[in-house]
C-alpha cells in the first residue's frame, strides 16, 4: 500500500509566505518559495524523494519534496539542492519548513518507520558537472532534524497537521559555494520550503555618516568595527564608527560628523542654507537668519555681507550685526579750577550699534590772537589718559595759565576708520585766563652724594599769589626720551634721593599757585658723586627716612610719619627700633627659628602616616568622650560637640570631628593629617588638639570647644556690636597665632575668617590645618590655571600666579581677614568674580576701608597687600603694631571717614585706580543700579561725590544698609585718592 496518496491529501496546506523581505539584515542565497521555474534538485535513488510542484492561486509554483517509505526497511533516500554560491557569507543559516508524520498515526509500520531526517552540506568552489557521480561520503552532517510538532491528536481523535520550522547555522564557509543534502532513513516527510541566507549589518546613515553593508564575524562574540564616511557637506568631528554584531545589528555608535559651514542637518543629510540665512560654523546647528544690517543672496552662505555703510570689525563674530562708527559726542562741557580742568560730554546719539565705545580727547594749544595752534603733546596731562577713555569725562592737569586750548572729543568704536567718512568730533575751547606764577630763579646744586642731590632755587619774582608748592621734574640725561620722575616740595629746596651714583641728571622746577603752574625752569644738569666722593655722607632728617624706606621697613616709616604728624604716639619710634632689631636677628635668610624653638615637621615626610599621628597626637579611649550634638558638617563627616573626661581632671567641653564610615585609606590619612599638624602646635591662639581616636570606629579628632564657632558667621550675626578695641583685640589674637606658626615655619595657605574659631571670651584661634587638603575642603577654593585649588580672594597674587606660598602670602591673607573683621564679615570684593578680583589686584586696586575703620588699620591692610611680598610686614610687626594701638586707643580715633589731610605718602604707598566717571566708579563696586540716583540728585562729578556723608547717601535713595556701607567705604577711598593725587609725586 502506498501512503503517497493519503499523504498528498492531508498535505494540501494553504500557501505560507516563507520569506520575509522586510528583514534588511538578511541576504537570501536561496528561497525555494521564490523560484518560479523548475528547481532541478537531484534525488538518489530517483524513486526516493518525490518533487511535487503545485500552482498557487496567483499561478506561482509551490515546490515541495516528499518521501514516505515507512513500510520498507533500510531506507537511504537523498535529496540534493543545486549549487548555492556563498557570496560574502562566512556563516550561513538554513531555514527548513516541513511536516513529519508520527509513526503511531500509521498502522503496521512499527520497526521501519522513522521520525527524523538528516541535513548535510558539501562545500565546493564550482558546481559539479551533470555527469558527476553522487557520493554520500562527500557530505558533512549539519544536524539530525526532528519535528518539534508532528501530527497531534485533537480531543475528537482527529489528527491535525503542523508545520515545523527549524533553522541551523553552518560556518565558517570557505569555498565559493555549497550543496545542501537531505537524507531520509524511513520517515514520512514533506519539505515545504528551504531558505538559505546569511546575516549582514545593512548599510545605514548614522550621525551624518554613511556605513556600508557589513558581514559579521563567524565568531558571534566579536564585533566588526566599521568607520563611517561623512555625508556630503558634512565633516568629521570624532571619527564616526559603528560595530557590526553577529545578528546583523549595528551597535555602539561612536563619533559623528557635523554639517559644514553654510549647511544644516535635515533628515540625516546636510542641506545648503537658504538665501537670507547663513551658518558660520560647522556643527549641528541650524542656519540662522542674517543679523541686522547684513544679507546673503546665494544658497549655502557661511556669512552675510554688510549693507552699505555698515561694517564688521576684524574680531567681530559673523553672528554679530553689522555696525557703523558712532556719531559725535554730544554737549561737551568743561569746568575749570586752579589746578584741573574737567571735560565732560554726553554719549553720541548713535553708538553705531556697538558696545565698545571709547573716546579720544585731542588737545591743541593756541597762542595769542593770530598765532597758529599746535598739538599740546606732553605739556598737559590727562587723568586717566587722553585716548581710549571708557567714561564720558576726563581731567586735564598741568595746563599753562593764560593760554587757549581746543579739545576735540571723538567717539570711537570698533569700526571707526572703516569706510571713508569724516571723523565726527565735538569741540570745546577753553581759555586759562588767570595769571600763573612766573618762572623760578636759577636752580643750584647745594651738595651731592652717591645717591642724592640737594637743590635750591630762588622763588619766582612774580608769584601772583601764594606758592602752593614746587614740582621738580628730573631724569637721567642719557635716558631723556624714556622716562622721568617728579617730586614736590613746599620750600624752594629739595633733596632728590634714590639716584644712581656717578650719573648726570637733568632737573626742571616749576611753581604752582591757585592759578596754576608756571612754566618749567631751564634745564639744570648735575651729577651724583662716585663711591669715593667726599660729599657722600647723607645727612638730615629726610635722609634718615629715605634710608629706612630703602631698608625695606616702609610700613614702619609710613606709620611713623603718620603718627608723628598727628602729634601723638611717640612710643612708635622706639617700637620701630626694637622691632627692626628683632627682625634682623630673626628673619635673616628666611625662616630661622629662635634657638630652642621647635620647627614644624610635615607629616607627609613620614613613610607611615599613622606613625606621625601617634608621634604628635594622644590616642583617646572613646569611653572618655561623650558626644552631645551635631554642630556642623565637615568634608569627612559630622562635627559634634561633647565632653571629654580625663582621670583626675575636670571634664572639658570639646569639638569632635568624625570620619564617616566607608572611607578610603587615603581619606583616613588626609583626615588624620590635620591632627598630626595641630598636635605640633602649642599656642593660645591656635586651636588645641586634645587627641585622636584611631583604634576604634568612628575615627575622631578631638579639639577644644570654641563656643562662638567660626569668626565670619559670628561677626555677621553680631554686626556692629563690638567696639573698635574689641575688634583690634581679636585681630591681635589672630596675628599672634600666625606669628607662632610662621616662627615654627608653618605656612597656613587658607587663612580666612571662616577658618578662625572664637571662644566665649572673644579669643580667636587659628584652625583648619592640613596643607593641600585644607584647600580641597574649602568651598571658596577655586582651581587656577597653574593647577591646584586656591581661595582667590584671600590669596596673595604670587601664590595664585605661581603657587609661591609663604608666611608673606599668609600676611596678605591676614590683611583680608582684617578687612573681614572690620566689615563684620562682609565678603571680600563683594560679588566680583574671581577673575575680576585677580585683574583688579593686578591693576593696583585694593579693598577700600570698611565703614568706621580707623585709618591706622586700613593702612596696615594696604601694607599687607603690597604686591612686592618682601615689603609686606611680618606677623611680629603686626602684633607689635596692634599691641601699641590697643595701649594707645587714641590712635584709633582717626577714622578713614574723617581724614581731611593725609601725610606725604612714601614711594611705596600703594597706588589706587582713579575713577573718572560716576558710572565707572559705581560699576567697580557693583553698585551700578544707583547711577541715576546720584545723577538725579545733582552729583555729576566724583569730586562732588567725595564730599558725601552717609546721610547724603541715604537721602539719594540708597536704602539697603549693606549698600550704604559699601558706597560710603568707597567714598572714603575716593577722598584719599583725591588727596593722594594732589599731594604725591608722579612717575611717568
Ligand atoms: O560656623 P560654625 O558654628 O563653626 O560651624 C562650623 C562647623 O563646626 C563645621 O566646621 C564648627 N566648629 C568646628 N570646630 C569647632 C570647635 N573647635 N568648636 C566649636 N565649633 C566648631 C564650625
Amino acid at each position: 500500500m502506498s501512503f503517497r496518496l493519503i499523504f498528498c491529501l492531508i498535505f494540501l496546506l494553504p500557501r505560507v509566505i516563507l520569506s520575509d523581505p522586510s528583514q534588511p539584515n538578511q541576504v537570501v542565497l536561496l528561497d525555494t518559495t521564490a523560484v518560479l521555474g523548475e528547481l532541478g534538485w537531484k534525488t538518489y535513488p530517483v524513486n526516493g524523494w518525490d518533487a511535487i510542484t503545485e500552482m498557487d492561486e496567483q499561478n506561482r509554483p509551490i515546490h515541495t519534496f516528499q518521501v514516505c517509505h515507512v513500510m520498507e526497511p533500510n531506507q537511504n533516500n537523498w535529496l540534493r539542492s543545486n549549487w548555492i554560491p556563498r557570496q560574502a557569507a562566512q556563516k550561513i543559516y538554513v531555514e527548513l519548513r516541513f511536516t513529519l508524520r508520527d509513526c503511531n498515526s500509521i498502522p503496521w509500520v512499527s520497526g521501519t518507520c522513522k521520525e527524523t531526517f538528516n541535513l548535510l552540506y558539501q562545500e565546493t568552489d564550482e558546481p559539479r558537472g551533470p555527469a558527476a557521480r553522487f557520493h554520500p561520503a562527500d557530505y558533512a552532517k549539519i544536524d539530525t532534524i526532528a519535528a518539534d510538532e508532528s501530527f497531534t491528536q485533537t480531543d475528537l481523535g482527529d489528527r491535525v497537521l503542523r508545520l515545523n520550522t527549524e533553522v541551523r547555522e553552518v560556518g565558517p564557509i570557505e569555498r565559493k559555494g555549497f550543496y545542501l543534502a537531505f537524507q531520509d532513513v524511513g520517515a514520512c516527510i514533506a519539505l515545504v520550503s528551504v531558505r538559505v541566507y546569511y546575516k549582514k549589518c545593512p548599510s545605514t546613515l548614522r550621525n551624518l555618516a554613511a556605513f556600508p553593508d557589513t558581514v559579521p564575524r563567524v565568531d558571534s562574540s566579536s564585533l566588526v568595527e566599521v568607520r563611517g564616511a561623512c555625508v556630503e557637506n558634512a565633516e568629521e568631528r570624532d571619527t564616526p564608527k559603528l560595530y557590526c554584531g553577529a545578528d546583523g545589528d549595528w551597535l555602539v555608535p561612536l563619533g559623528r560628523c557635523v554639517c559644514s559651514v553654510g549647511h544644516e542637518e535635515s533628515d540625516g543629510l546636510c542641506l545648503a542654507c537658504r538665501p537670507g540665512f547663513y551658518k558660520a560654523f560647522a556643527g549641528n546647528i541650524k542656519c540662522s537668519k542674517c543679523p541686522p544690517h547684513s544679507f546673503s543672496h546665494s544658497e549655502g552662505s557661511a556669512f552675510c555681507h554688510c549693507e552699505k555703510d555698515f561694517y564688521r570689525a576684524p574680531k567681530d563674530p559673523a553672528t554679530m550685526a553689522c555696525t557703523r562708527p558712532p556719531s559725535a559726542p554730544r554737549n561737551p562741557m568743561f569746568t575749570i579750577n586752579e589746578t584741573a580742568l574737567f571735560l565732560e560730554w554726553m554719549p553720541p546719539s548713535d553708538t553705531g550699534g556697538r558696545k565698545d565705545l571709547t573716546y579720544n580727547v585731542l588737545c591743541q594749544r593756541c597762542g595769542g590772537a593770530g598765532q597758529a595752534c599746535e598739538p599740546c603733546d606732553g605739556d598737559v596731562r590727562f587723568v586717566p589718559r587722553p585716548l581710549g577713555l571708557t567714561g564720558t569725562s576726563v581731567a586735564v592737569q598741568d595746563f599753562v595759565a593764560n593760554a587757549n586750548y581746543t579739545f576735540q572729543i571723538e567717539a570711537v568704536n570698533g569700526v571707526s576708520g572703516m569706510g571713508r567718512k569724516a571723523r565726527p568730533l565735538a569741540n570745546v575751547t577753553v581759555s586759562t585766563e588767570q595769571a600763573g606764577p612766573s618762572l623760578v630763579g636759577v636752580v643750584r646744586k647745594d651738595w651731592a652724594s652717591q645717591n642724592s642731590i640737594a637743590l635750591s632755587w630762588q622763588e619766582a619774582e612774580q608769584p601772583h599769589g601764594a606758592i602752593l608748592d614746587y614740582e621738580i621734574k628730573y631724569y637721567e640725561k642719557e635716558q631723556e626720551q624714556l622716562s622721568y620722575s617728579s617730586t614736590r616740595t613746599k620750600s624752594p629746596s629739595v633733596i632728590v634721593s634714590g639716584l644712581k651714583p656717578s650719573t648726570v641728571y637733568v632737573f626742571h622746577v616749576r611753581a604752582r599757585t591757585l592759578a596754576g603752574y608756571s612754566g618749567y625752569s631751564p634745564k639744570s644738569e648735575f651729577a651724583t658723586g662716585d663711591e669715593n666722593s667726599e660729599e657722600a655722607s647723607d645727612q638730615g632728617p629726610v635722609l634718615v627716612i629715605v634710608t629706612a624706606a630703602v631698608g625695606g621697613f616702609s610700613l614702619l616709616v609710613i606709620l611713623t610719619l603718620f603718627l608723628l604728624i598727628t602729634g601723638r604716639c611717640q612710643w612708635y619710634i622706639k617700637a620701630k627700633m626694637k622691632s627692626e632689631e628683632k627682625r634682623r636677628t630673626h628673619y635673616q635668610n628666611g625662616h630661622v627659628p629662635f634657638p630652642g624653638m621647635k620647627t614644624y615637621v610635615d607629616p607627609d615626610t613620614y613613610e607611615d602616616p599613622t606613625l606621625a599621628v601617634h608621634e604628635f597626637a594622644k590616642e583617646i579611649d572613646p569611653s572618655r568622650i561623650r558626644i552631645e550634638r551635631v554642630i556642623g558638617a565637615g568634608e569627612f563627616g559630622e562635627v559634634c560637640s561633647g565632653r571629654l573626661r580625663t582621670p583626675g581632671k575636670k571634664e572639658i567641653p570639646v569639638a569632635i570631628k568624625t570620619l564617616k564610615g566607608g572611607y578610603t585609606e587615603r581619606q583616613r590619612r588626609d583626615f588624620l593629617r590635620e591632627a598630626s599638624i595641630m598636635g605640633q602646635f602649642d599656642n593660645p591662639n591656635i586651636i588645641r588638639l586634645e587627641g585622636v581616636v584611631t583604634k576604634s570606629r568612628p575615627v575622631m579628632i578631638v579639639v577644644e570647644y570654641m563656643e562662638n564657632g567660626s569668626l565670619d558667621s559670628f561677626l555677621r550675626k553680631h554686626d556692629g556690636h563690638f567696639t573698635v578695641i574689641q575688634l583690634v583685640g581679636m585681630l591681635r589674637g589672630i596675628a599672634s597665632g600666625m606669628m607662632y606658626l610662621s616662627d615654627i615655619g608653618y605656612v597656613h595657605r587658607d587663612l580666612a575668617a571662616r577658618n578662625i574659631l572664637v571662644d566665649d571670651n572673644l579669643v580667636c584661634k587659628v584652625s583648619d590645618f592640613g596643607l593641600s587638603r585644607v584647600l580641597e575642603d574649602d568651598p571658596e577654593a577655586a582651581y587656577t590655571t597653574t593647577g591646584g585649588k586656591i581661595p582667590i580672594r584671600w590669596t596673595a597674587p604670587e601664590a595664585i600666579a605661581y603657587r609661591k606660598f609663604s608666611s608673606a602670602s599668609d600676611v596678605w591673607s591676614y590683611g583680608i581677614v582684617m578687612w573681614e573683621v572690620m566689615s563684620y564679615g562682609e565678603r571680600p570684593y563683594w560679588e566680583m568674580s574671581n577673575q575680576d578680583v585677580i585683574l583688579s589686584i593686578e591693576e593696583g586696586y585694593r579693598l577700600p576701608a570698611p565703614m568706621g575703620c580707623p585709618v591706622a588699620l586700613h593702612q596696615l591692610m594696604l601694607h599687607c597687600w603690597q604686591k612686592e611680598r618682601n615689603r609686606r610686614p611680618r606677623f611680629n610687626d603686626i602684633v607689635d603694631f596692634l599691641d601699641k594701638l590697643i595701649r594707645n586707643p587714641g590712635c584709633l580715633l582717626t577714622l578713614v571717614d574723617d581724614v581731611q589731610s593725609f601725610p606725604e605718602s612714601p614711594e611705596d604707598t600703594p597706588e589706587y585706580p582713579l575713577f573718572i566717571s560716576i558710572g565707572d566708579w559705581l560699576d567697580s563696586i557693583k553698585m551700578s543700579q544707583y547711577k541715576n540716583n546720584f545723577l538725579a540728585a545733582g552729583y555729576t562729578t566724583l569730586d562732588s561725590v567725595s564730599t558725601m556723608s552717609i546721610d547724603d547717601v541715604r537721602r539719594i535713595g540708597v536704602s539697603l544698609i549693606g549698600h550704604q556701607r559699601r558706597i560710603v567705604s568707597s567714598i572714603q577711598t575716593l577722598r584719599l585718592q583725591f588727596l593722594h593725587v594732589q599731594q604725591s609725586g608722579f612717575h611717568v
